[in-house]
C-alpha cells in the first residue's frame, strides 16, 4: 500500500518523494504510537477522494512513495545516519526531489533539515519554517539532548541555521525554561493568536517578509500536527487548545507555496492510538499532504 496509490520508483520525473520515518521513542509521552501514523495515512488516502479542493487530479502528480526508514528503536545515533543515508540514496537518483517525510515524533525532522542543509550548495539561502503549537527549544528534554521537545534547538545549532532563517509559528505551549532561550537567542516566533488577532494577510505577510529579510529563498517546512486545533486534531500526545483550523492552515500554506520556494516538508507527531475512531487525524494530515503537494507543484 502507498500513498494515494503512487509508484514505489524514482525517476527523472518524480518531482516528491514520500517516506515515513517510524519512529517515536523520541516523544517524552508513553501514550503515543506515532511510529504507526505513516502507514495509517497511507490507508487514509485510500478512501479520499482523487481530486484536490483547487480540482488537480492526484494522479497526474509527480509522487513516488519509497516506504519506511528501516528503525532501530531506541539506537538514536544510528537511526540519525540511517535517516540520512536513506536521503541521500533518493537524492542520488533526482537531486531535484521534494522531500516529503512523515513522523514520527518530532525529533525526526532533525535529521530530515540536516540533510537538507548539508546537501544545499548556497547555505545562505536556506531557511526554516516549523509549525508547532510548541517551541520545542529545552537544551535538553527527558532522554537528552536529543528529544522531541528540543528538536527546534538541534536544528538552530546547525551552522548554517540562525535566529535569521529560523521561524517558528502557532505557539500556545510555551515553557519557561525555552522562553529564557529564545529571549537570549533572539528567536523568531509568531504565536497562534496572532492570527486572529492581525488576520490571515498580515499574519502571512509576516512569515513571507520574516524570509526576505533573511534572504532565504528555499525553505524546509515541518508541520507538528498540534499546530492545529485540537478539537479537529486530536489524535496527537499534546492537546493544546487554541490552533489553527485545517482552513487556516490550508490557507497559510497555499500562500506560502506561491510565494517561496518549498524544497520539503514534513508532518509529524499523528499518534494513530489517540485518534478518533473516523481517523479524523490520520485524515486530515493526508489531507494537508496531498493539497500542500499540489500547491508545490502548480507554482
Ligand atoms: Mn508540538
Amino acid at each position: 500500500m502507498t500513498f494515494f496509490d503512487f509508484g514505489e520508483t524514482i525517476d527523472n520525473d518524480t518531482e516528491f518523494v514520500f517516506f515515513g520515518i517510524p519512529w517515536n521513542y523520541l516523544s517524552s509521552l508513553e501514550i503515543v504510537d506515532s511510529a504507526k501514523a505513516p502507514q495509517k495515512i497511507r490507508e487514509i488516502s485510500e478512501n479520499l477522494g482523487l481530486t484536490t479542493e483547487m480540482g488537480i487530479e492526484i494522479p497526474k502528480l509527480k509522487v513516488v512513495d519509497v516506504g519506511n526508514v528501516a528503525i532501530e528503536p531506541t539506537n538514536i545515533e544510528n537511526n540519525i545516519v540511517k535517516i540520512v543515508k536513506f536521503m541521500k540514496s533518493i537524492f542520488s537518483q533526482n537531486k531535484r526531489i521534494i522531500p516529503i517525510m512523515v513522523g514520527g515524533d518530532h525529533f525526526c525532522t532533525y535529521p530530515v533539515v540536516k540533510t537538507m542543509g548539508d546537501s544545499f550548495d548556497k547555505k545562505s539561502g536556506f531557511g526554516v519554517l516549523i509549525f508547532d503549537a510548541h517551541l520545542d527549544f529545552y537544551k535538553s528534554y527527558d532522554k537528552g539532548k536529543y528529544s522531541h521537545a528540543t528538536v527546534s534547538h538541534r536544528i538552530f545549532d546547525l551552522e548554517y541555521v540562525s535566529n535569521n532563517n529560523l521561524l517558528i509559528v502557532g505557539t500556545r505551549d510555551i515553557d519557561v525554561p525555552e522562553l529564557d532561550i529564545t529571549k537570549k537567542e533572539q528567536i523568531a516566533y509568531l504565536n497562534a493568536y496572532t492570527f486572529h488577532d492581525i488576520g490571515f494577510n498580515s499574519f502571512t505577510d509576516k512569515i513571507l517578509a520574516f524570509f526576505e529579510k533573511s534572504n532565504a529563498k528555499d525553505i524546509y517546512v515541518s508541520i507538528d500536527i498540534d499546530v492545529l486545533d485540537p478539537s479537529i486534531a486530536p489524535g496527537t500526545g499534546y492537546a493544546i487548545p487554541g490552533g489553527f483550523s485545517y482552513r487556516e492552515l490550508w490557507q497559510i500554506l497555499r500562500k506560502l507555496a506561491e510565494n517561496i520556494n518549498i524544497i520539503g516538508f514534513d508532518v509529524v507527531e499523528v499518534s494513530p492510538n489517540l485518534d478518533l475512531l473516523n481517523n479524523i487525524t490520520s485524515n486530515l494530515a493526508a489531507k494537508l499532504i496531498i493539497e500542500l503537494i499540489s500547491f508545490i507543484s502548480n507554482k
